[in-house]
Order: structure tokens, then C-alpha cells, then sequence
């Protein structure tokens, strides 16, 4: 591995920092979900807010390089007229200088979601106007920290925003439309262009990227009506979002087939294609934490059935878009988290393989870890599976890099243990244990001293010994062969 590759971990401002609102902070559109529908909130969550210090500090003695967090928007702008909050800025030049302070890159994510509710009042990304507010609020951040921050990234997954919000329905706003999908996730995508475009012009000496919630396809079987599902699946999982930021447009094959299936593209304005083909990103992180299993369509309506609560039973994710794909959530000879959720480490290695042989461009891995119940009460929290996941999954990365792809970091899902959105604080992914009955406390977990190790020798003790079969078809196949 070479000197300078960044070993790290993540966390998203509302998943971790609690004090909703204190400091003048105002509220989120999370914050008015989860309260008005009374679940489970991140009001506290980690209370990072007041805990930075020791966190950052818990980061440096790890021997972590970097830290991926998010900036909460609400907390910095406060209103529709662009009040500033001073306390909200002044918080986060303290976390970043805390950060430079240990010698730890930060890497800040300008969106994770937690958009203000002033703008989501007002239709949120179904609205071009958020798109002016929200380069705005990058306006701002780009002059209090753009001198200390190398990394940026413009959004976190907007493919997990979106379908959630607008499609599945589960996350805010809670909507099942697909015309609003295709509106919302256009005008994110325009959103992505434009602040690249602003932080390109102000000249400053860092790089600025999207990430990704990547999703590498696979296929079941080798027939022509799979591999046209696959297509049809990687744009909608992946393209959308990686060739419109790194190659300038959305794929022609894509908005021909949402055209035939109803979708009005009247939100397209025809001077937006310029501002994408000239602002395209540096660099693309890919939050990588399952492959996507693919088979054509059988029949039937939309269904979108996502296993939120890790008790609902192995294989009640269902995902079947009506004359696109259906996704497979229970392969016989895999293996699968309580939230349905796949282990394949080989994912990631042909994941990154097949990105970076399209794409060119350098990749940071910006979130890759395995939610669980955890008893963090115990003296010693020994989550062994956490550190076998990790390491293969590392492994995978290392393999991508001998074998010629540019990652130039990794970042462990997640710091500490934090609010999980819809699945709430009890799924847990931290290296370090978060008490949530007991005022926070923390504690280091088995795969924090280990993921010490792996730092301090820059990935020398990373063995995997997990051998694999392949027996599917993958996209990496599919773009070399063609349809
Ligand atoms: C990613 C998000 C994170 C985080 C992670 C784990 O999609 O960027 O915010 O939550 O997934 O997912 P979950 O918390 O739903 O298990």
C-alpha cells in the first residue's frame, strides 16, 4: 500500500450529533418526520456534538488518517433568507481543527440527508430553487473551511435519498411516485454539477467528489433478457448518478426507457446539459455494502419491500420494478445479515474493478461496515464478525489496487455507533461502542484495536482466506462482452 493511502472512518452529522436544537440550530426534515410520526429520533444520537473532542481523539490514537462527516446544513443557514448561525460555523471550524490538530484529513460530505425543513416545506429537491439555496450553502462552506479541507463531497448516495424518500416511501418525505423519483433525483444530480462548478472557480487547493452508494450488478443466469435486465438495473442502481457526474450526462438508454415507462422528462431544461458535460467531479467515493442480484422481470406491479427492522426475517426485502428488474434478496448459497443485507467482499473488488476501468478517476471507498445487535454493556465487546467483514472487504480493496485501480482511501461505516435512520440506534456498526441508556458513554470495541493494527501497518496484517466461487454473471462481464 502506498505511504500516504487514508486509512479512516465516517459518520453523518445527524446520525451522530445530536443537540437538535441547541446553538440555534433549526430542524431538519428528519427531525419533523421522526417526531411528528414519533420514532425513534437522532435528537441525541451519539451526542458528538458535545463528545468531538474525545472521538477525534479516540480517531488518533487508532492511527486513522482521515474523517468523513457531514456538515448539517440547518444548523449553519437557518432560514429561508440565509440567516448565518455563528455558533452552528463556528462548531465546525472547531471539529475540523480538532481533526487537523491529530493530524487527521477530514473529508466533509456538504449532504447527508438531513436537508432544512424551511426548504423541504417548499418541496425540498422536487424544487429547482433548493438547487440556488443549496449552492449557497456550499458558498459558505467553500469560504470558512475550504482553506483547511482537501476533500469534499457534494452529496451523500443520492440514490439512497431518493429512492427512499420518493420511491419506497420509507425516509422522508415518505412519497411513492415515480415521476417525483425522476424529478428529485434530476435536479440533485444538476444540484452536483453546480456546486462542482462554483468550487472549481474559487480556485482552491483540494478536490471535490459525489459519493455513491454503490450498488456492483450482477446477473442470475447468462441469458440475453438478464443481461438486459442488468443494464437496466445498473442504471438505475449506479449510472444515474456515476455517469452523470464523472462522464458529463445521463445515459441516452436510460431516459429513453423511463420515457417508455410514463416518466415525463419535461424537468429538463435545455441549458442544463452544458453545466453538466463541464462540471464533472475528481475523484467518486463508493459506499460499498452489497452487490445488487438481478433477474428479468416476471409480471406483476412495483413492489418495494425494504427490511427495516432486522426482526422482520431473512429474505422480506423485495424489490421488482415493473418492466425493469427483480432483485433477488435470497440466494441459496450466500450469506446475509438480519437486515437482508448480503456479505460478498468479491462485490467490492469487481465493484472497484469495473469503476474504475469505465471511469478513470481516483476512488475512496467512503463507507463500508456490517450493522448488528450488540450487548455494549459487557467489559469486552468482542465483535469478531465485524473484523472478518472488514477484512476481506479490505482485502478486496487491496487486490483492486495490485491489480492497477487508484483508491486512495478507505473509511470504516461507522466511528462509533450512531442512529441508523429507520432502523434506529440498536443496529449498530461502530468500532467504538456508543451507550445510548448510559449518557453516551464510550467504549473500543475487539474491532477497534484491531483496525489499530491495520493502520499503523498500513494494511500488512490484513489476511483473507475467503475463497470464491463464481457463479454469476457480473456487470464487469457484461461491459466487456456487451449486451
Ligand atoms: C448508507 C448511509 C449511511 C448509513 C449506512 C448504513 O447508505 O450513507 O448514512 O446509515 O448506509 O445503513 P443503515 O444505517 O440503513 O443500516
Amino acid at each position: 500500500m502506498k505511504k500516504d493511502f487514508l486509512w479512516g472512518s465516517a459518520t453523518a452529522s445527524y446520525q451522530c450529533e445530536g443537540a437538535w436544537n441547541e446553538d440555534g440550530r433549526t430542524p431538519s426534515l428528519w427531525d419533523v418526520y421522526l417526531h411528528e410520526n414519533n420514532l425513534e429520533n437522532g435528537d441525541v444520537a451519539s451526542d458528538f456534538y458535545h463528545r468531538y473532542r474525545e472521538d477525534i481523539t479516540l480517531m488518533k490514537e487508532c492511527g486513522q488518517k482521515t474523517y468523513r462527516f457531514s456538515i448539517s446544513w440547518n444548523r449553519i443557514i437557518t432560514d429561508l433568507q440565509g440567516t448565518l448561525n455563528p455558533k452552528g460555523i463556528k462548531f465546525y471550524h472547531d471539529v475540523i481543527d480538532e481533526c487537523l490538530k491529530a493530524g487527521i484529513e477530514p473529508l466533509i460530505t456538504i449532504f447527508h440527508w438531513d436537508l432544512p425543513d424551511y426548504l423541504e416545506k417548499l418541496g425540498g429537491w422536487l424544487n429547482r430553487e433548493t438547487i440556488t439555496h443549496y449552492v449557497d450553502y456550499c458558498r459558505v462552506l467553500f469560504a470558512e473551511y475550504g482553506a483547511k479541507v482537501k476533500l469534499w463531497a457534494t452529496f451523500n448516495e443520492p440514490r439512497y435519498y431518493v429512492f427512499s424518500g420518493y420511491f419506497i416511501g420509507n425516509y422522508p418525505p415518505g412519497l411513492n411516485d415515480a415521476q417525483k423519483t425522476a424529478q428529485a433525483a434530476y435536479n440533485m444530480m444538476l444540484a452536483n454539477a453546480r456546486a462542482v462548478e462554483l468550487y472549481h472557480s474559487l480556485h482552491l487547493s483540494g478536490q471535490i467528489g459525489v459519493v455513491h452508494s454503490y450498488g456492483p450488478i450482477y446477473g442470475i443466469d447468462d441469458t440475453p433478457a438478464t443481461r438486459q435486465a442488468m443494464r437496466d438495473a445498473d442504471n438505475y442502481y449506479n449510472n444515474w448518478i456515476l455517469d452523470t457526474a464523472i462522464l458529463g450526462y445521463f445515459p441516452e438508454d436510460l431516459l429513453t426507457k423511463l420515457s417508455s415507462s410514463g416518466i415525463k422528462l419535461d424537468f429538463i431544461e435545455p441549458n442544463d446539459r452544458a453545466v453538466f458535460e463541464k462540471n464533472t467531479v475528481d475523484f467518486i467515493g463508493l459506499n460499498y455494502y452489497a452487490r445488487v442480484m438481478i433477474a428479468p422481470y416476471q409480471g406483476g406491479e412495483t413492489i418495494l419491500k425494504i427490511n427495516n427492522s432486522g426482526k422482520a426475517g431473512k429474505g422480506t426485502s423485495k424489490i421488482v420494478v415493473k418492466d425493469w428488474f427483480e432483485q433477488i434478496f435470497d440466494l441459496p448459497d450466500t450469506e446475509y445479515t438480519d437486515w437482508d443485507t448480503e456479505i460478498y467482499p468479491q462485490g467490492l473488488y469487481d465493484g472497484i474493478m469495473m469503476a474504475y476501468e469505465k471511469y478513470q478517476v481516483p476512488i475512496y471507498i467512503t463507507e463500508n461496515g456490517v450493522g448488528a445487535y450488540e450487548d455494549v454493556t459487557k467489559e469486552e465487546i468482542n465483535d469478531d464478525f465485524r473484523i472478518s467483514y472488514l477484512s476481506e472487504h479490505i482485502d478486496a480493496i487491496m487486490r483492486s489496487i495490485k491489480d492497477g485501480a487508484d483508491v486512495r482511501g478507505y473509511y470504516v461505516w461507522s466511528t462509533m455507533d450512531l442512529y441508523s435512520w429507520k432502523n434506529g440506534t440498536e443496529k449498530r456498526y461502530g468500532l467504538v461502542a456508543v451507550d445510548f441508556e448510559n449518557g453516551c458513554q464510550r467504549k473500543k470495541k475487539a474491532s477497534y484495536y484491531w483496525y489499530q493494527k491495520v493502520c499503523q501497518t498500513n494494511g500488512a496484517v490484513i489476511e483473507s482466506k475467503r475463497e470464491y466461487n463464481k457463479n454469476y454473471l457480473s456487470m464487469w462481464d457484461l461491459n466487456k462482452e456487451g449486451l
